[in-house]
């Protein structure tokens, strides 16, 4: 046989004409992706109209593009991948914080910038939203530094660098950026008929075998094996093999501050969250940094999941990451997390002799709303008891950076979703996020946990909320500005205060005709009328409390971040300059 006799009997690909932008929208489409947020502009109106005349995705136009990467980036958790739509440079680089969070936190969004025509670029022409210096790659440039991937499509790219960018999202559950000169949008060009196929690339058979058979191995002779699972089990759909494997073998599964949640709080070995001096329950250190056989799940090491550092893994724990393992010396390439876990769990025997009753129990039970003087000014703890009593099985939290952590506290009922920005920690993300997260899972109810200081930067997308008739649960504390940033340094400064807003009042003002409930508590009574209110619309509690007032653990953590921030010459060591605990 010649090679042209091969060439002639391979199957060739079946291929179509479209157009750039109608591939790239049936791409997303195709990638698991019906919502698109972001802000128009005239480099992205060709694309947006496309987008509108192919209903290929629903718009959802955002106030902003910082609150529209955060849409994209609770979307996207909660729907495996979400997309952003933003003009050149001054809506990208308004993006560029909330993109940064998704490269922190592996949350594959796909940015499409409508950037200035390759006409305007091959010819030299200086034009708006860019620096007029002939230069065209900067913002490129920009996302490099916090996406796995970029491109700038031309006609003659357009059908592989699509599917390059959407696939490494994919993979590498991490945000990419992709220029679409806006006067390349409506070109035709041959494109696959296939669907985009996405899947992770096949393992190695032989180092997937040995990997499992040397993880099945050291499982199998240990006495207290353990896990610990970091925020990657949920981004590879990793969860339900983990706690399969868990089941099967009877082992205590830890989760990082990065995953609280992520494991079902209800499930027989969930053993607590784990973060060395900071661990909860205390025990759960115990279990995890004493054991012979401890997996670790894509853990990342930082102030926040170690408590400060102090956590000490044992030397010989097992590495899982999304593609690769970490075992001793030996270190085993093109496996894929789910496939380690499914073949370690067939390969080790269903366990016996391990106790198969949790090791701690989780769910204590909700304790009876004080009923007390009701009157009282309502405080920390008494508000997050009431919450405890509020959750119902299925809500989706998302506690914003502040006092509201207390919510990390929370004993979870099954099947509840908590969306943190622990890593990256960008105050405002949750209000945008919770958008994206109303938008990918109408039917659930959500419930946002948020301070008076992080709302102020993204609070109009509240108003997107109210006329796209979502209906969550708006929890906002205002105690007049930054309590969390007092327990570092400056008490009683002035630059840890916030203007005071007629928070409640502002569902009124975003949608003139709103149905919303709004809520000004100032006692455990108000609160719990609040609390009453049926969910059939959105609901905004604000809960005036004390600026001196916060959930110990969240102050102490604090209070300890400014040793490691400032040294021992800081300033938090004088007089009085730390908001700490009540003793
Ligand atoms: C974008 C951004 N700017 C500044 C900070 C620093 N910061 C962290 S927490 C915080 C204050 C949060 O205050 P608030 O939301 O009112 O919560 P509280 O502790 O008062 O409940 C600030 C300013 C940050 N994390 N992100
Ligand atoms: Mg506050």
């Amino acid at each position: 046989m010649t090679v042209t006799d091969g060439l002639r009997a391979g199957t060739a690909p079946e291929t179509l004409t479209t157009t750039v932008g109608e591939f790239l929208l049936r791409r997303l489409r195709e990638a698991g992706v019906r919502h698109a947020f972001g802000v128009p502009g005239d480099y992205n109106l060709e694309f947006l109209t496309q987008l509108e005349d192919t209903g290929a995705l629903e718009w959802v136009g955002t106030c902003n593009e910082l609150n529209g990467s955060y849409a994209a980036d609770g979307y996207a958790r909660l729907n495996g991948m979400g997309a952003l739509i933003v003009t050149n440079a001054v809506g990208a680089l308004s993006a560029i914080n909330g993109i940064a969070g998704s490269y922190a936190e592996h949350v594959p969004v796909i940015c499409v910038c409508g950037s200035i025509p390759l006409r305007s670029i091959e010819r030299g022409l200086g034009m708006h939203h860019t620096m007029a210096d002939g230069t065209w790659d900067r913002f490129l440039g920009a996302f490099a530094q916090v996406t796995a991937a970029q491109a700038r499509l031309t006609p003659a790219n357009a059908v592989t660098e699509i599917d390059r960018l959407i696939l490494t999202a994919w993979r590498e559950k991490l945000p990419v950026y992709l220029e679409l000169p806006s006067d390349i949008a409506y070109l035709d060009i041959q494109v696959p008929a296939a669907p985009l196929a996405l899947e992770e690339a096949p393992a190695d058979a032989e180092r997937l075998r040995s990997c499992a058979a040397a993880i099945a191995a050291r499982l199998s002779a240990a006495k207290s094996p353990a896990i610990l699972v970091d925020l990657d089990a949920d981004r590879y759909g990793a969860v339900a093999d983990i706690v399969k494997l868990a089941a099967k073998a009877h082992l205590p599964v830890a989760v990082a501050s990065t995953a609280n949640a992520v494991i079902d709080q209800t499930f027989p070995y969930y053993l607590g969250l784990y973060a060395g001096q900071g661990s909860l329950p205390a025990r759960t250190r115990e279990v995890i940094e004493g054991s012979d056989c401890l997996l670790t799940v894509g853990f990342r090491p930082i102030d926040l999941t170690t408590g400060d550092f102090t956590a000490v893994l044992p030397a010989d724990a097992i590495h899982l990451r999304a593609h690769s393992v970490d075992i001793g010396p030996d270190n085993y390439q093109a496996v894929t997390l789910k496939q380690v876990l499914a073949a370690v769990t067939g390969a080790v025997p269903q366990a016996t002799t391990r106790p198969a009753r949790p090791l701690v129990s989780q769910q204590a039970a909700a304790a009876p709303a004080s009923h007390g003087d009701g009157s009282a000014k309502l405080t920390q703890a008494a508000y997050w008891q009431a919450i405890q009593n509020y959750l119902r099985p299925g809500d989706v939290l998302i506690p914003e950076v502040g006092t509201s952590y207390a919510t990390f506290g929370l004993k979870l009922p099954p099947g509840c979703t908590f969306v943190p920005q622990v890593l990256w920690g960008s105050i405002g993300y949750t209000v945008g996020s919770l958008l994206g997260t109303l938008t990918a899972a109408p039917h659930r109810r959500q419930l946002l946990f948020v301070g008076d200081g992080s709302f102020q930067l993204t609070a109009q997308e509240v108003s997107t909320m109210l006329w796209r008739d979502c209906k969550p649960v708006i929890f906002l504390i205002n105690n007049g500005g930054y309590t969390c940033e007092r327990a570092y340094v400056g008490k009683n400064s002035s630059v840890n205060d916030v203007r005071n807003w007629s928070y409640a009042d502002l569902p009124k003002v975003f949608r003139p005709d709103t149905t919303a409930r709004s809520f000004v508590v100032k006692s455990v009574a108000d609160l719990d009328e609040a609390l009453s209110a049926p969910n059939d619309t959105l609901i905004f509690i604000e809960a005036v409390m004390d600026r001196f007032d916060g959930p110990a653990g969240v102050l102490i953590g604090d209070n300890n971040g400014a040793d490691l921030d400032y040294g021992p010459r800081g300033p938090q060591h004088r007089e009085d300059a730390q908001l700490r605990p009540a003793t």
